[in-house]
């Protein structure tokens, strides 16, 4: 934490110099590289900004991990250290017991679900719901649907993951998710996977085709299976101490940017996750798309179980499982 702090408070004085042109600029962090398309949804949000107020907020993007890794991004921008955050739902659930809801493996049963969830009163109350723990829900980015790859064999039914050991996002939902499907889970960050993969301390990790193919995973761990046992949201949150420095029209321009921010991050998606697709499977990537999904949905149970027990999950959850 005190490295990455120190990260960002130089970061910090270093924009200060550099944005002059901006009156205020704010920091945002994304794990991504350059020209992914979270990190270039926000830059546009930034570009939508300054022309709004006329120069009065400007956006500048810490792509690559510069901030640190996610967890630790999420801290600093609570305490305010960072002002923006694009970060995927996964690390936010054991802060924020709502967002475990859209964490649970197969709770949507399609991207289009998932849309429809989010884009309407269920993704609004979850949203509301990071302002109890110092952040403002700004909106909701795409992170596609999350299968297994490693670098063992090619996993074709649940039998095949018995005893392999997965990196997952740090959440206690995606441990006991793979624990039920019968391999061993290894919470980490994003940043350690592909070493940790390379060396053999972990068999795999899961992730969408972007990102298995950004952060170039698919170099070291050959097989993909397409089980799709994740459809996490992304979100766009800033911090509330940075949001109300802002004045209340302000507020309001910045709400309404992140909206628009939306269907530009939509599109940039679709298009990169055909791109990623191609890129891995000409580098001779092994990908196995007949796979039953009937009994890792099974499988789910326990998770749900021991996950969903208040009455506003429960509510949350019937609720998401009722939209068309
Ligand atoms: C990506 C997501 C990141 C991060 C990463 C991970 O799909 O966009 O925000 O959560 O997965 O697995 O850590």
């Amino acid at each position: 934490m005190k490295r990455h702090l120190m990260a960002a408070l130089l970061a910090t004085s270093a924009m200060a110099t550099a944005a002059s042109a901006c009156e205020v600029t704010l920091r945002s962090s994304d794990t991504h590289p350059e020209g992914y398309p979270t990190v270039v949804a926000v830059q546009e949000m930034g570009k939508m900004l300054e022309e709004r107020t006329n120069g009065r907020l400007c956006i500048e993007v810490f792509h690559s991990a510069q901030l640190g890794q996610e967890k630790d991004t999420i801290e600093q921008t609570q305490f305010g250290v960072i002002d923006m955050n694009r970060v995927s739902m996964g690390p936010f659930n054991n802060i924020i017991e709502e967002t475990q809801v859209v964490s649970l493996p197969y709770v949507f049963r399609s991207v289009e679900h998932m849309h429809n969830v989010m884009d309407g009163p269920i993704g609004d109350e979850i949203l509301a719901a990071f302002e109890q723990h110092d952040l403002v829900g700004l909106a909701y980015f795409d992170g596609g649907s999350r299968s297994f790859y490693n670098s063992q064999k090619p996993i074709t039914s649940m039998e095949d993951l018995a005893g392999m050991k997965f990196r997952v996002m740090q959440s206690d939902i995606f441990v006991d998710m793979v624990g039920a499907l019968g391999a061993n889970a290894t919470p980490m960050p994003y940043g350690e996977v592909y070493s940790s993969i390379q060396t053999g301390v972990i068999d795999g990790a899961e992730n969408n085709w972007p990102s298995y193919e950004s952060s170039g995973h698919f170099e070291v761990a050959g097989y993909y299976t397409l089980d799709q046992h994740l459809i996490v949201p992304e979100v766009l949150v800033m911090s509330k101490a940075s949001f109300d420095k802002l004045s209340a029209d302000d507020q309001a321009i910045v709400r309404q940017a992140a909206k628009d921010a939306v269907p530009v991050m939509r599109a940039l998606w679709a298009e990169r996750e055909k791109v990623s697709e191609q890129k891995v499977r000409d580098a001779g990537v092994e990908v196995i798309t007949d796979i039953d999904k009937t009994p890792f949905i099974e499988a789910m149970k326990p998770v749900y179980e021991k996950h969903v027990t208040s009455d506003k999950l429960k509510d949350l959850v019937t609720r998401i499982q009722a939209t068309e």
